[in-house]
Parts: structure tokens; sequence; C-alpha cells
């Protein structure tokens, strides 16, 4: 298969219109952002990890003239305070924010578009309100399942990332690395600072190396560094130890018959490490009527080529939806 060297692009840089703090809890309070046009057809984008935030690139999937970009920071994350809480942190709670969000800007329903665990969450928010959603865009699709947590914290993709593999490893003894996940949840829940963030640091860098075809040393540094690996292994950590919160593994499959009438679009890196493509087939399985697009020649990163190709080719397919 040849390369279409005719690939869309992101579109220009774009500043937001308004930025703003949503109280959703007694503890908790959300950050949100809108960029694009004010008057456009609303979109949600929903970041990964969990415990990923925000980026500005992540506007630059919709054209700016036709939609009302939403982006907001989940739980702890980015902007959201307070920073790397683990309290009231549940699937659930982050579904209700977004309805919180939806309903506080007055939007009656949107489109909705989400990558790795962004794509667990707007699946599972779409299964719960099935009529808030007009179209779905996911990319690089993770489930939460058991499995698909073994394969990249346990055993799996350490076949394919040995090298970046023994510094995940190496910060936890041997006698517990039978048990990665409970291991690391130990240590990011200490009350030492230190302990805390020696994992923090090795967790993120991990899952940092590991996301594209090709690698982005910039990437792997931005993991590790404190303040984002802090949210972002306490914040992942703590969902995987949970099943996501659901009450039964494959939940999200399972219930698929709630959206299958959406329109959606399924974008998936063949060379995924991270969220292999196991989970995006059991997906087209399950809701063949969604537009399956396999990238040949992508990783997991949102930020390939060939991926950034497909997810702005789908929300301008679907901008006069
Ligand atoms: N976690 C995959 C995920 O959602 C299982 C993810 N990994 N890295 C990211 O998200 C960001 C690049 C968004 C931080």
């Amino acid at each position: 298969m040849a390369i279409d060297d005719n690939r869309r692009i992101l579109y220009p840089p774009m500043h937001p219109f308004d930025d703003g703090m949503l109280k959703v809890s007694d503890l908790h309070t959300v950050h949100y952002e809108q960029a694009g046009n004010p008057n456009g057809k609303p979109a949600i984008f929903v970041h990964g990890g969990p415990g990923g935030g925000i980026e500005p690139v992540y506007r630059r999937f919709f054209d700016p003239e036709v939609y009302r970009i939403v982006l907001f920071d989940q739980r702890g994350c980015g902007k959201s305070t307070p920073h790397a809480e683990i309290k009231e942190n549940t699937t659930w709670d982050l579904i209700a924010d977004m309805e919180r969000i939806r309903e506080h800007l007055g939007l009656e329903n949107w489109l909705v578009f989400g990558g790795s665990w962004g794509s667990t969450l707007a699946l599972t928010y779409a299964e719960m309100h099935p009529d808030r959603v007009n179209a779905l865009v996911l990319r690089g699709i993770f489930t939460i399942r058991k499995s698909e947590i073994d394969w990249f914290y346990q055993s799996g993709a350490d076949h394919i990332f040995p090298d970046s593999w023994e510094r995940y490893v190496a910060a936890i003894p041997e006698e517990e690395r039978g048990a990665m996940v409970p291991a690391y949840y130990k240590r990011l829940t200490s009350d030492d600072h230190q302990v805390r963030m020696e994992a923090a640091r090795a967790w993120s860098g991990w899952e940092g190396s590991a996301l594209s075809l090709f690698p982005d040393p910039g990437r792997e540094a931005r993991f590790a560094g404190d303040r984002f690996a802090e949210a972002f292994a306490r914040i992942e950590c703590h969902y995987f130890i949970n099943g996501g919160f659901f009450e039964e593994d494959g939940w999200i499959l399972k219930n698929i018959d709630r959206i299958r009438h959406i329109p959606g679009v399924i974008v998936q890196g063949r060379y995924d490490a991270c969220t292999p493509m196991r989970t995006a087939w059991d997906l087209h399985r399950a809701w063949p009527e969604a537009d399956l697009k396999i990238v040949p020649d992508a990783g997991h990163a949102s930020s390939e080529p060939g991926i950034v190709h497909e997810l702005v080719s789908a929300t301008d397919r679907f901008r006069d939806l």
C-alpha cells in the first residue's frame, strides 16, 4: 500500500475565545475552554490518560470556522484542581462533569471526539447519554478491559519496547513485579512525596516512550516532568486498579447497541503498542455501522501524520450533520 502524500494536516493554531473554571463538587473544579466559532457546531474533545490534560494542539483537529470546540481538563489534571487528586474521581464523575459543562454552555448535543482513554470515556458518555451525541470520532480504541491493561502495564508491550520497559520495572522490587499495577499504586499513593514522584516519573516515562511509530524524545521528557507525571500516573493507576469503575469487564462493548445508530468513525494505528488494534477490531465487529480507518503506518499518538489525516477528514465529514 502506497503512503498517501496528500494527507490532511491540522488546522492552524488558534486561541480560545473563552476559558473558564466550573466547580463540579465540594472538592473538584474543572477547567474548560472554547475555541473556533462561538456560533458553530458544538464538539467536545475528550483527552487521554486518564490524567493527560489538554494541549493547545488538540484544538486544531477541528475547522475553527465551522466548530464551536469545547475542551476540558478532566478531574485532577491540566488546570483542573486539586492537582493529581484521586478522591471523587471516577468514570461516572467525569461523565457527570461533561453533562455539567454541556448544560453550563447551553448546548443541546455535540460531536464527541476522543482518543485512547478519551475513546473509553467518549463511548461510555455516548452509551449513557445517546441523545446528546450526534457523531463520534474515536482514535486508538481503549475499553479498559483487564486484558488491555495487562498488555501495556504487565506483559505484552515489553516484547516491543524491552529497552524502556527496563526503566519501568526498575522502580519496583523484583518480588512485586508479578503485579505491576498494584505495586505502582502503593507507591503512587504513598505519603512520602519522593516515593510518589519517583514512581510517577517511571510510570509516565514508560507510557511516553511507547506511543508513536517513530520515537519522540521531547514527549518522553515531557511525560517524565514532575507536574504532568504526578497527575498522569496517579490518575491512570487509580482508574486501572479499579477497572475503570465498571461493574463488569467489557461493559462498553456489551452495551454498544445503545449507540449503533450514531454516525461514527474509528481511527486506529496498525502499530499501536499502547492500545493495540485488537480492541478497535472488537469495536468494529460489535458496531459494524461505524467507519473503521486503519492507518498502516502509525502507532498510538494523535500526532502521527496518518492519524491526523483521518481525524481531520472525519471532523470535516461531520461538519454538516
Ligand atoms: N492510556 C492511554 C492514553 O489514554 C492507557 C494516553 N496515553 N497517553 C496519552 O493518553 C496522552 C498523550 C493524551 C497523555
